[in-house]
């Protein structure tokens, strides 16, 4: 027996899918529960509804009473992708996530200021990076629990120093313990396998010494081509630009039948998904009812009719006929 979900149904369920939070995911699936029509070719999905509602109503329960198991180097996602800091005390990490989003972080010129992970979200176009501010690592003290933060990521952001001669020190501790606890590999011809993307910057370039000490720094490693960055300077532009890049993700824009696209909020895909990872995205149920789809942007023209396996560009929009 058809389903036959609603407009409203799917809505609720798409806030269920976008929600970050064990309140946001209760109150999603409650709204579900409330406009499903109710009939018999829905009840199973009622149930498994219902099922869902428990375990997260237990698991939010669990949350409070346990607070000892709460994990502050778990950090949930959220936004267009992760991406992690990595760098030693003091090199800019905190100034860099306050300047490229709204988070207040600590900033002092004292090292280990900084604790535990700390989240800001920055945004870029219409759409936004989730970066986590972190406490220094040096090649012979590394925070526990950092390590599980750095693999989880999407990315990685290396934070170099360039106002100190140390700079080249803090180049090699950093890949050294990224290497050493796989979360970067070299392959046998000493090329970086990288099962976690990175970008390094070489920040403080503003400051007076910064342009010799990284002229040294790249006399001894000739492959060192760092983006130059300072707190406070324009390359802030480019280096969210990168940051983006490096998440290797499109942004694609869902339209219902008969009504103009969400231009609001896109769909965040992995770079070479199809049609039908889209379709999937948006409700699990879809890749099996889906007839036709239709595709605005990167087809030969507007609505145009594409097969399922049509590998979608940045900027697309797309209508999904069931
Ligand atoms: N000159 C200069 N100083 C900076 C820059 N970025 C950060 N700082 C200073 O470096 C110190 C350490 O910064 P912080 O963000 O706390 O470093 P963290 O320990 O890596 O988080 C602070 O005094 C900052 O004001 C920069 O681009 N240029
Ligand atoms: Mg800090």
């Amino acid at each position: 027996m058809p389903a036959n979900l609603t407009p409203q149904y799917y809505e609720a369920e798409e806030k269920y899918r976008r929600a970050s939070s064990p309140e946001e995911r209760i109150q999603a699936l409650e709204e579900m529960l409330a406009v499903i029509p109710k009939h018999k070719g829905t009840e199973k999905l009622q149930g498994d509804i219902k099922k869902k509602l428990a375990k997260v109503r237990e698991e939010g329960k669990k949350k409070k009473s346990a607070s000892k198991g709460y994990d502050p180097f778990g950090v949930e996602k959220q936004g267009a992708g992760q991406i992690v800091l990595a760098g030693y005390p003091n090199s800019g990490k905190s100034s860099l996530v306050t300047s490229l989003t709204r988070a207040k972080l600590k900033v002092a010129d004292y090292p280990y200021t900084t604790a535990i992970p700390a989240t800001g979200m920055m945004p870029y176009k219409d759409t936004w990076v989730q970066l986590v501010d972190t406490p220094p690592l040096m090649e012979d003290n590394v925070p526990p629990g950092l390590i599980g933060t750095f693999k989880e990521a999407d990315a990685l952001l290396i934070v170099i120093d360039v106002s100190t001669a140390e700079c080249l020190e803090q180049m090699e501790g950093v890949m050294k313990v990224l290497q050493d606890r796989e979360v970067i590999d070299l392959s046998e011809e000493g090329e970086i396998i990288a099962p976690v993307p990175f970008l390094v910057v070489a920040n403080k370039i503003d400051h007076p010494e910064a342009e010799e000490n990284l002229e040294v720094m790249q006399e001894l490693m000739p492959d060192f081509d760092p983006l130059t960055v300072s707190t406070d300077n324009s390359s802030l532009e480019e280096l969210k630009e990168k940051l983006y890049k490096l998440l290797d993700v499109i942004r694609v824009y869902g339209k219902p039948a008969d009504r103009p696209a969400d231009m609001e909020r896109p769909f965040i895909l992995k770079r070479g998904s199809t049609v039908l990872d889209f379709a999937e995205q948006i409700h699990k149920d879809f890749p099996d009812q889906l007839k036709n789809a239709l595709v605005w942007g990167s087809s030969k023209f507007d609505g145009q009719p594409v097969a399922r396996d049509y590998i979608l560009a940045d900027g697309d929009i797309v209508e999904l006929q069931l």
